[in-house]
């Protein structure tokens, strides 16, 4: 392999040699809000994209570190904030690092045995995601929260443990603030 450089963008996150643009809009995870009624109400509306990550075409295997850029963009679903779909990595001891570039949201993480921490993020700020820790991020904020992350090329994501089990904490808004409640749908399956 050639040793290369790219320019990230901190205001945008975009990535300009980015081959992969994902863009994820509520259809594609209805079964990640706990409030369903808002969700179908919110999908008769409109279909908002929630969050985009660029990322580059590196091969996804040991030895390789990959990284991207989320963009989380502002909003709710009834109470609920904007966040990805969260994850485990599939090899579970594979950790990862997060750094804040613009605006503000939560890295929430939770374990197998129903753990959970919520750590507070925004530009300059270095948040590191523990082997064995299922790991997703919110947008607390009203401007879009983004935010790079690297990880081992051999991780994996399995997305399927988190869409039927949920986390065990939501992050809401609470007389205008966020607030950690107890997921109620938390290994109800979906
Ligand atoms: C991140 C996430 C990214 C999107 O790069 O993949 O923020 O979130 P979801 O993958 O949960 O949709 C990461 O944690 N990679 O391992
Ligand atoms: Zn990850």
């Amino acid at each position: 392999m050639e040793p290369f450089a790219a320019a990230l963008d901190f205001k945008t996150g975009i990535i300009d040699s980015a081959q992969q643009r994902l863009q994820r809009r509520l259809s594609d995870m209805r079964a990640m809000y706990a409030d369903r009624d808002a969700v179908e109400a919110a999908l008769t509306r409109d279909n908002p994209l929630i969050y985009e990550v660029y990322g580059t075409d590196l091969p996804e295997r040991e030895g390789q570190v990959l990284y991207c850029t989320t963009i989380i963009y502002p909003g709710t679903i009834g109470d609920e904030y904007y966040m990805t779909k969260g994850h485990f990595h599939a090899l579970r001891d594979r950790a990862e690092i997060y750094l804040g570039l613009a605006g503000e949201g939560y890295l929430l993480l939770a374990t197998d045995a129903g753990d959970a921490r919520a750590l507070k993020m925004e530009p300059g700020i270095v948040t590191y995601v523990p082997p064995y820790w299922a790991h997703r991020t919110i947008n607390c904020g009203d401007v879009p929260f983004i935010f790079l992350a690297a990880w081992p090329g051999d991780a994996g994501h399995d997305y399927a443990t988190i869409e039927t089990m949920g986390f065990p904490k939501l992050l809401v808004r609470r007389g205008g603030q966020p607030t950690l409640i107890d997921n109620p749908r938390y290994r109800v399956s979906s």
